[in-house]
């Protein structure tokens, strides 16, 4: 691949250093064993089309990073969104680590940042909180818990990232805070719809899906101004493999054990949430 201007990339949200642009329209991320499992598998499942294409895995500098197609490359000073999909946004193994506590004094830090009332006595004497505690505290403060999926943060072109999502939670400030992102655009709204549509019924045929537990991925939302859209499935460090004697149907609730992750349930909650938008947006765009 030649890329015809020169490389672009944008990190909204994630951890810092991750990522470094790479040649010929590749991205470098850090390097994840499960996460090169992950991809090693879906460029030979159905859902190749929605996920950045899989190049191997190069070393710079002494550190290991798995090589994917940068999905910008064929945008024009676009917008991005990530959402993080599913009900669940830490394997359950983390809870098994309870067994083994270390208190996190820099979770601890950024709870009270958002929300001073919530660490308990303990916490507060500690001034530390487990990751599991603090994983589900943000769950249940955001949209992950009530509506399967939450906005992590997004980027309008040319403008700086917006990140203050941690309180977005009832479907009506999902909405606004969705609305906020397409700039109440119904065409970029349509093509958005068509695109997660197309990947709800890709992923109910999906071998990869059917045997996974897809846990802390998010979609990435990309647009510009030419009305060019693309929605993909990425980040997969904390995706596993079933037991063969389980299956999910990444809609039903999670109990401890059964593995569900919500994704179906968050992404049919997705596409409704837009699905009303347009609605809503046509009719404005009918009287004007
Ligand atoms: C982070 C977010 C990440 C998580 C990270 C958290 O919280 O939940 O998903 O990384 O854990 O700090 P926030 O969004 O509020 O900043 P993983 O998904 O990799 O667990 P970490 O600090 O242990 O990396």
């Amino acid at each position: 691949m030649t890329p015809t201007k020169p490389q672009e990339w944008l990190q909204v949200v994630g951890h810092a250093g991750t990522f470094r642009v790479g040649d010929c329209g590749t991205l470098l991320k850090r390097f994840c064993e499960e996460e090169r499992q992950c991809y090693l598998r879906l460029m030979e499942d159905t859902l190749r089309p929605f996920v950045p294409a899989y190049h191997g895995v190069v070393q710079q500098d002494e550190q290991d990073y798995n090589v994917m197609d940068n999905l910008l490359t064929n945008f024009n000073s676009p917008a991005i969104m990530d959402c993080k999909m599913g009900s669940r946004t830490y394997l359950e193994e983390l809870l098994l680590a309870q067994e083994r506590p270390r208190p996190r004094k820099d979770m601890y830090e950024k709870m009270v940042a958002v929300e001073p009332e919530a660490p308990t006595a303990q916490e507060r004497d500690q001034q530390a909180v487990l990751k599991s505690r603090y994983m589900r505290w943000r769950e249940s403060l955001s949209s992950t818990t009530t509506l399967g999926f939450r906005i992590e943060g997004f980027r309008r072109a040319n403008e700086e990232c917006h990140t203050n999502f941690k309180r977005t939670k009832s479907r009506d400030q999902v909405m606004a805070a969705l609305e906020g992102f397409v700039e109440s655009n119904p065409h970029i709204v349509r093509g958005y719809l068509r695109r997660l549509k197309q990947l709800r019924q890709v992923l109910e045929m999906s071998d990869f899906f059917r045997a996974h537990e897809v846990v802390g991925s998010s979609l990435l939302f990309v647009h510009d101004w030419t009305g060019r859209t693309g929605v993909w499935m990425i980040d997969f460090g904390k995706t596993m493999a079933l037991p063969s004697h389980l299956t999910v149907d990444h809609r039903s609730p999670w109990v401890e054990g059964n593995r569900e992750d919500g994704y179906l349930w968050g992404l049919d909650n997705l596409i409704d949430i837009l699905t009303k938008m347009l609605s809503r947006l046509s009719c404005a765009e009918k009287n004007e």
